[in-house]
């Protein structure tokens, strides 16, 4: 029998990457009908996610902008189906830096934002999240896409991280959003080296210690890849789930991957070794 008088932390949320893009890292063009897009998005919340990202734009190390208009061409189409066949407990987030992408995905279905720029690069997106009532992720990146991996310097980056993302949340909250539909995400990748990923991922309770919710996207990164010396981003599996283990037991509510059967399991059992605890 369980101890009821234990305090229990909620069951991490994974969001499973939906990318409607050409040029994704690891898995561009793989989804770019509606049919299979819809059936990659069912077959992952059979396996376990909790939120479906769906993205028209990549942000691959040197990937160039993608127009709001192609994006909302790439997206909503699919968002509409998704909405039509997912479960109610299902929600679906849209990964955009564009006021404009973000709007016609909500119109469409969508219930969440996912902004790479935090409102920097189209700060109307954080009205309309405050006007929408909907969930917002503030990432953290340095630099764009475009020029992000070329020289990537901080003095402390997990102060660095942690100071933008409370700065941007404030801006989110001054914007009408509250606090409790605010995630924060470091950025793993964006605008990093793998000593700057390493000491992110190695102080994450000083992220959550901000009271804020934390997401964490690890899933299939190039810094994952070297550490195993590994070539094939999708035979990262093992070393995905092995943060997103220590992602739970730092306190880390939400998770954004693409493998979500063994990263549900990951979640899961470290969600309750964390239950375990006194
Ligand atoms: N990573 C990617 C895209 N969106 N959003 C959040 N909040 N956090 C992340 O770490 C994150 C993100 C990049 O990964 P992926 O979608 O696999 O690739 P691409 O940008 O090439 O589509």
């Amino acid at each position: 029998m369980g101890d009821r008088t234990k305090p229990m932390t909620a069951r991490p949320r994974l969001m499973g990457i939906l990318n409607l893009t050409p040029d994704s890292f690891s898995d561009g063009g793989l989804y770019l009908g509606p049919d299979q897009a819809r059936g990659h998005a069912l077959r992952m919340v059979e396996e376990g996610a909790d939120i479906i990202d769906v993205g028209g734009e990549s942000t691959r190390p040197g990937a160039p902008p993608v127009p709001a208009e192609e994006q909302i061409r790439r997206v909503v189409p699919v968002i509409e189906g998704l909405r039509l066949q997912l479960p109610a407990t299902v929600a679906v987030s849209i990964d955009t830096r564009y006021a404009a992408v973000a709007a016609a995905a909500l119109d469409a279905g969508a219930s969440m934002i996912n902004d790479v720029a935090a409102g920097r690069d189209d700060p109307e997106i954080l009205h309309l999240a405050a006007a929408r009532g909907c969930m917002l992720v503030l990432m953290h990146m340095q630099g764009t896409p475009m020029t992000m991996q070329r020289d990537p310097h901080y003095h402390d980056v997990v102060a660095e991280v942690r100071a933008f993302l409370l700065a941007r949340a404030q801006t989110a909250e001054e914007a009408g959003v509250p606090r409790e539909r605010i995630i924060l995400d470091p950025g793993i990748g964006f605008g990093k080296t793998t000593a700057h990923n390493l000491a992110l991922l190695a102080h994450l309770e000083q992220l959550v210690a901000t009271g804020y919710a934390v997401l964490l996207g690890t899933s299939r990164k190039r810094f994952m890849r070297s550490l195993c010396a590994e070539v094939e981003p999708r035979e990262l599996v093992a070393a995905i789930c092995a943060t997103t283990a220590i992602g739970v037991l730092a306190g880390v509510s939400y998770f954004r991957v693409h493998d979500v059967k063994a990263n549900r399991q990951a979640a899961d059992v470290a969600h309750a070794i964390a239950s375990a605890k006194p």
